[in-house]
């Protein structure tokens, strides 16, 4: 089912059921070489969701700020490529949502524990602010926040489903968006955790 939450802004309920157990595979193989770990903020809090990523740059966040990087700032390698399978994932779901010729370039792995949340912000690192944003849900459920297009809305609520991909781009491409604190429960995919990958054209 394809749900259009906003001019852009895409639910495409089940896209990835078929193929979730793939991905999270290669997203465990991804976390082998680059494994999960907790960032600070610029302010020197450390984030509650775990991260890693995989593709040509990655998202870091330190003292220094937000940016995408090409290396590792825990190992100093490059980032592990990008799975074949999420490209092809990221591909057709843009152009799902009307967004052909979509090919990323960077994929941030976010891993949330029963209790982790993501406050509401915008994703305006990245160079081309013309590419869509397209990001996977995988096992245990979120309730992802819609802001809109300024801080001050009050946001949507949606749930976010083990299969389920959203395509942000568009007018919705710089859209206020967060995640309430997961619930705790178990999924028989993940176990006690939701990841998300979030695919983007960074550089
Ligand atoms: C709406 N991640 O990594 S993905 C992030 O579930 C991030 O891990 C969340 O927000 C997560 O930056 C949400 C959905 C998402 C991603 C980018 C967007 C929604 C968006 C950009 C614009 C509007
Ligand atoms: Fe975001």
């Amino acid at each position: 089912r394809e749900e259009r939450i906003a001019p852009g802004a895409w639910l495409l309920h089940g896209f990835v059921s078929e193929i979730a157990d793939t991905l999270l595979d290669a997203a465990r193989q991804v976390a082998v070489q680059a494994p999960f770990r907790h960032m600070l903020t610029p302010g020197g809090h450390r984030m509650s969701a775990a991260m890693t990523n995989c593709g040509t740059a990655g998202w870091v966040s330190d003292a220094h700020g937000y940016r995408y990087q090409r290396t590792d700032p825990d190992t100093g390698k490059p980032w592990p490529s990008m799975p074949e399978v999420f490209r092809q994932l990221a591909k057709q779901a843009a152009a799902t949502a009307g967004f052909p010729d979509f090919i990323p370039d960077a994929c941030l792995i976010n891993r949330y524990q029963p209790g982790t949340r993501l406050s509401l912000h915008q994703d305006r690192n990245e160079r081309d602010i013309n590419a869509p944003i397209v990001s996977v849900s995988l096992g245990l459920p979120a309730i992802f926040l819609f802001g809109g297009n300024r801080r001050s809305n009050k946001p949507q609520r949606y749930r976010l489903a083990h299969g389920d991909v959203a395509v942000w781009g568009g007018p919705s491409r710089l859209a206020y968006h967060g995640v309430a604190p997961i619930a705790n429960g178990h999924h028989p995919a993940t176990g006690e955790c939701r990841i998300n990958l979030t695919l983007r054209k960074a550089l």
